[in-house]
């Protein structure tokens, strides 16, 4: 599924267009996860997290910061549901903990653990706001992992068990659901490179739970149709969108395709792993995880597909200077997310760039909103999470974040533009409402639309919040 690039041929855009409506039914709104926002990591009888072990492990995170008090969202429900309608979202996007649900991953449930995303659901119904969840954005039970974490097999099953005791209580309500959040991150920084949590560096391992994610996956979408038969059911996918660095770069721009991207598009939506994965991972796995029927199950009919999209990625083949000599994130815990494709190189791309060192590149969400369409005919999209850190400027009661209203006026643009060539995007959810735990890179870095201070908890809308409050007010992108 390469993404090509040029969408509208040889035309360059600036994306900075003002003006442009979407229709009524198109649902803007906003998202977070669990852990990076809600704190309160041992209330109410949650059992310990995957991530609450990683970044309690020195030298994983940086400052050493931990998502045991985070937002304290938890703790301040109310208020930042009333935040929510302050800005007028159509939609929220929000991810249970499986902790708080099983602390121990399996077994018994925690009714306080489910008496909190309960009143989380009717505050937003309450608030006219459509409750949209996540079963899983990472933060596996501890107990699940010690007992082989999304390598066993089991812990698919363990995952359907804990979708039905959800479905089951929320489904009356919730609307719309996400099985898996960026399964890629789960399997192949969890499991390959190291970077997030649990922090294993075996290429084999990854393989193994991305196929574990994907059973898990389907054995979820078996479920919830079966309990929430009306219910809106989907995933969530981080795609890469890959170029070559030149013109003889096919090879590695297949190569990253097949493993970010494809890893999880074919099984899911065409009912099988491509030949060329299973190929560049010879000499990794032998793949003999995957077991007879498996591609039935993991490839279920979805109402849409949830997209999450930052950059773009450029890669060529290994010039002769090992790759892991190179300035790289993925590969600085150590292993490698690439498996079987370590000779594929990353290169820093042209700016502007956002806090995170990532280029801003509407174009490619453009591409990659037209590829989607064109490889899925008939599969409506939703952006499930779009945004960017920047260090913004606090003075006062006012938080001036000029770039980041910049880059969502942008993308916003570029998704306008899809929709006129035909795509069928049904809904666009900023990354993120709150500031929050940024994974490997604690509170350094801010994607909240709203800005929180650390210290005292208090929350101030940004600029770009006030201007997506009046994106949603009068659909159309601002000036
Ligand atoms: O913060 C993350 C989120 O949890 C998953 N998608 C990417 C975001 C920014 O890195």
């Amino acid at each position: 599924m390469t993404i090509e690039s040029s969408t509208r041929t040889g035309e360059s855009h600036d994306y900075r267009d003002s003006g442009l409506e979407f229709p009524t039914g198109f649902l803007i709104g906003s998202a977070t996860a669990a852990y990076q926002i809600e704190g309160a990591a041992t209330a109410d009888g949650r059992g310990p997290s995957i991530w609450d072990t990683f970044s309690a492990t020195p030298g994983k995170i940086v400052d050493g910061d931990t998502g045991a008090v985070a937002d304290d969202h938890y703790h301040r429900l109310d208020e930042d549901l009333d935040l929510m309608a302050e800005l007028g979202l159509e939609a929220y996007r929000f991810s249970i903990a499986w902790p708080r649900i099983q602390p121990l991953g399996s077994g018994a449930v925690n009714e306080a653990g489910l008496a909190f995303y309960s009143r989380l659901v009717d505050g937003l119904i309450a608030r006219g706001i459509r409750p949209i969840a996540t079963l899983y954005h990472w933060d596996l039970p501890q107990a699940l992992e010690d007992a082989g974490g999304w390598t066993d097999r089991e812990t698919a099953y363990r995952f359907a068990e804990y979708t039905r005791h959800v479905a089951e209580a929320l489904g009356d309500r919730v609307p719309v659901w996400t099985t898996l959040n960026e399964p890629w991150c789960s399997a192949f920084l969890g499991y390959g490179s190291g970077a997030h949590a649990p922090g294993r560096t075996d290429g084999a391992a990854a393989l193994r739970a991305m196929h574990h994610l994907n059973l898990a996956h389907g054995l979820a979408v078996q479920v919830l149709r079966e309990v929430v038969p009306r219910a809106e059911v989907s995933v969530t996918l981080n795609f890469h969108v890959v170029r070559g660095a030149d013109d003889s770069s096919s090879e590695a721009v297949r190569r990253i395709d097949a493993l970010a991207n494809r890893a999880f598009t074919e099984p899911m939506l065409n009912g099988g792993y491509p030949a060329d994965l299973i190929e560049d991972t010879a000499s990794v796995t032998d793949w003999s995880f995957v077991l007879p029927g498996d591609a039935e199950i993991i490839r279920q009919p979805l109402d849409f597909l949830g997209v999450n999209y930052y950059s773009t990625t450029r890669v060529r083949m290994w010039d002769g200077v090992s790759p892991r000599e190179r300035a790289d994130g993925h590969k600085a815990a150590g292993g490698s997310p690439w498996p079987g494709s370590d000779q594929v190189e990353f290169l820093r791309q042209d700016g502007p760039y956002t806090a995170m060192g990532w280029n801003i590149a509407p174009d490619g969400f453009e591409d990659l909103l037209l590829s989607l369409h064109r490889r899925f005919p008939g599969l409506p999209l939703m952006i499930t999470e779009n945004g960017a850190a920047f260090d913004d400027e606090v003075i006062g009661d006012r938080v001036f974040d000029d770039q980041r209203t910049d880059y969502l006026r942008r993308h916003f643009t570029a998704a306008h533009r899809a929709m006129q060539q035909g795509v069928d995007l049904r809904g666009y959810l900023v990354w993120s409402l709150l500031d929050n735990f940024e994974w490997g890179y604690g509170f350094s870095k801010r994607f909240g639309i709203v800005h929180v201070d650390y210290a005292t908890q208090k929350r101030t809308v940004k600029d770009s919040g006030r201007w997506l409050a009046s994106l949603i007010e009068s659909r159309v992108i601002p000036g």
